[in-house]
């Protein structure tokens, strides 16, 4: 019949995952619904941005000296409005907040802290490319001020992800037992299941970096590169790290953003940024370093640290690794 669009009969929609999903503490699956559909209203404002005119920078820069683009600053308020009304929110963290915000106390039943970048890769948006929401979930810490509730090392998260507005609407995420995928069905209105126990490819030859900061580059990333080029790699670049993580995670291989001389410490973030894609990537089967160091180690110092990352396939990571042992 016309107009009628097949509904899959073994369709799983993510609220039935997420009665299904044993162990999760008390309270998450409120969080992660909120996320689901803060998602959705934000990917109907991605798809409208030039029919509803909300393309382009607000005119301000956020803390970072990077320009908002009017959409960053809508999807941080879906973002709060969905999560501030979930009973187990205690704080929240955004890219595009200077400072944390408290929304209940642990007394008032706030139990988790969410980490957010509302729009990752928001100047990507004018041209039609691929961008995401990332999002980590973790216990709020011990401690009577926001800062030392939020401020904890990512192998404390209990669930991370990332939504990607591509040519479909995905979400990804793990809550520490493997990593599932769904899309939303536009004629269901629903995130339906498509993936479960997503596994990272061992290894695959493709390096993912802004090769044009290749001279401001630590010497060992050069020599890695200088070696990728010698042995084959493909070079795969978004720039929007949803998608660029992604697609490592689907088709594996590396994605790098090592320190540069302008940020000696890297561009990303490790609460909002790195944190949630080192859980995913990890769960997945891969690895996820800071330099050296695991990026789930890091014990953050403040809220908007940056730290240089390198995530993948375990056998690519390693490549990288090896090289920054050389020094
Ligand atoms: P925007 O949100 O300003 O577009 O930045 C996106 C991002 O934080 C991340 O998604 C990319 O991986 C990275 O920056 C790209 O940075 P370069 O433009 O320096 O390669």
């Amino acid at each position: 019949m016309s107009g009628e669009q097949p509904i899959r009969d073994n369709l799983l929609t993510l609220d039935h995952h997420l009665a299904s999903v044993r162990e999760v503490p008390d309270g998450l699956a409120g969080v992660i619904s909120a996320i689901a559909l803060a998602a959705k209203a934000i990917a109907m404002k991605v798809r409208r941005a030039r029919i509803e005119d909300v393309l382009g920078e607000v005119g301000k820069t956020n803390l970072h000296g990077e320009s908002q683009q009017k959409l960053d600053l809508l999807a941080d308020s879906i973002l709060r409005h969905c999560l501030e009304r979930v009973p187990s929110v205690g704080v929240l963290a955004s890219e595009e907040a200077d400072e944390a915000t408290l929304v209940r106390s642990p007394a008032d039943g706030g139990r988790f802290a969410v980490c957010f970048d509302p729009l990752d890769g928001s100047s990507n948006i004018d041209v039609a490319v691929s961008v995401g929401t990332i999002f980590g979930v973790s216990p709020v810490g011990d401690g009577a001020d926001v800062d030392e509730q939020l401020l904890q090392p990512g192998s404390r998260q209990v669930a991370a992800g990332y939504v990607l507005y591509g040519s479909s609407v995905l979400l990804v995420f793990t809550t520490g037992a493997g990593v599932d995928m769904f899309v939303l069905d536009p004629v269901v209105g629903d995130f339906v299941q498509v993936g479960m126990g997503l596994s990272i490819p061992k290894k695959k030859k493709i390096y993912s970096l802004n090769e044009g900061y290749f001279n401001d580059f630590p010497a060992a990333y050069r020599r890695y590169l200088e070696r990728a080029h010698g042995d084959g790699y493909s070079g795969r670049y978004i720039g929007s790290m949803v998608a660029d993580v992604h697609r490592t995670l689907l088709k594996g291989g590396v994605f790098l953003y090592p320190p540069t001389a302008g940020n000696p410490r890297g561009k990303l973030r490790l609460l909002y940024e790195a944190n949630p894609m080192a859980a995913v990537v990890e769960q997945a089967g891969g690895a996820a370093a800071a330099g050296l160091e695991r990026i789930l180690d890091i014990q953050p110092e403040a809220i908007h640290q940056r730290v240089p990352v390198i995530l993948g396939s375990p056998v690519e990571v390693d490549r990288v690794t090896q090289e920054l042992q050389r020094g």
